[in-house]
């Protein structure tokens, strides 16, 4: 029986953290793609390299030609230029969609069954991109931006109460941007309420409120923080991790509950965008799209998020 395959577009700091990643799980085969010649060759070469080492037995190959992901199972696109100081995400719109333009076309028509997962930015308008152009059904074409918020998430609040990572369960919903909402209210310690945690550990509610506060808007703005003392580019190994997170629910039908931007039809409100919300991943890709209620604050934060996501999208005059 043959190995999945994967095909990752765009082989820069993201696309090579993918690729080894993907690797060392034996998730399957890996084509990583990339415009700039030799360079997709040159890191899988290396990757492949270390297999001897690290005991892992698929095949990597770069490749500048688009036949070469023909039979991919999942498609990762993080092709695009990343952010520098200063720069929101949204800067990116004007190259980014023309590039993401080309790369849907190079995945419908070289790898018409394949389920995507994007990553290049602005996420929420480059998976809206990426779905149109391609004609992939919505289930097929989704992005991560949530798995990786709500890591970050997850981590101020381990940290915060010196606790294990493994056991801190929270969430961002919304779009990719500084108006993201974690949800406070859900956000817990093996079920045990954060905030209940924090007030014991600081023995009054309104002090507990502001850590909480803190940790939501270092939350909001880590990805800018990464960004600030790299440089050069922006986060790349939370993200290959958090992609491969999705990537592996599909292909191995885990149905893991992972947020993740969908098509939305009416779901908290939002219908015919892409916005993130927890879904079940799966063998058929989004095969639930899980809704609860929100309260009156967390509505009013995801709705400004998703003004904020409409106003991109429509730029884009799809
Ligand atoms: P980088 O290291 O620059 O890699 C991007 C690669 O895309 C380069 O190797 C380019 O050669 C390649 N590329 C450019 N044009 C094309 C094209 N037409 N076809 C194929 N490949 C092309 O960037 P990176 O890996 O650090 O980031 C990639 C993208 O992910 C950026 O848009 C970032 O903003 C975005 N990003 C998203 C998140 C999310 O959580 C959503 C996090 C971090 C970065």
């Amino acid at each position: 029986m043959a190995r999945p395959k994967i095909a990752l577009i765009g082989g820069g700091q993201i696309g090579g953290v993918l690729a080894q990643l993907a690797a060392l799980r034996e998730l399957g085969d890996v084509v990583l793609f990339d415009i700039v010649e030799g360079m997709p060759q040159g890191k899988c070469l290396d990757i492949a390299e270390a297999a001897p080492v690290d005991g892992f037995d698929v095949s990597l190959k770069g490749a500048n030609d688009y036949k070469d992901i023909a039979g991919a199972n999942v498609v990762i696109v993080t092709a695009g230029l990343p952010r520098k100081p200063g720069m929101s995400r949204d800067d990116l719109i004007e190259v980014n969609s023309k590039i993401m333009r080309s790369v849907a076309e190079g995945i419908r028509d070289n790898a018409p069954d394949a389920f995507v997962i994007v990553i290049s930015n602005p996420l929420d308008a480059m998976v809206t991109l990426c779905q149109k152009v391609t004609g992939f059904p919505a289930e097929r074409v989704i992005g991560q931006a949530g798995v990786l918020d709500s890591a970050r998430f997850q981590a101020f609040i381990a940290w915060e109460l010196g606790v294990s990572v493994k056991d801190v369960n929270a969430m961002t919903l919304g779009g990719h941007g500084d108006d993201m909402v974690p949800l406070v209210r859900y956000a817990s310690v093996n079920g045990i309420p954060v905030m209940e945690l924090l007030e014991q550990k600081y023995g009054s509610a309104a002090k507990a409120k502001e850590v909480m506060e803190a940790m939501v808007k270092r939350t909001r703005g880590a990805g800018g923080e990464v960004v600030a003392l790299l440089k050069t580019g922006s986060a790349f190994y939370s993200p290959a991790s958090s992609a491969i997170a999705m990537a592996e629910s599909i292909l191995k039908d885990q149905k893991r509950v992972l947020p993740t931007c969908a098509l939305l039809n009416g779901e908290f409100g939002v219908k015919g965008y892409y916005v993130g919300v927890p879904c079940v991943l799966g063998a058929n890709g989004v095969e639930k799209i899980l809704e609860f209620k929100l309260d009156a604050e967390e509505q009013a934060m995801m709705d400004k998020s998703v003004a904020a996501v409409k106003g991109l999208v429509d730029s884009l005059n799809l």
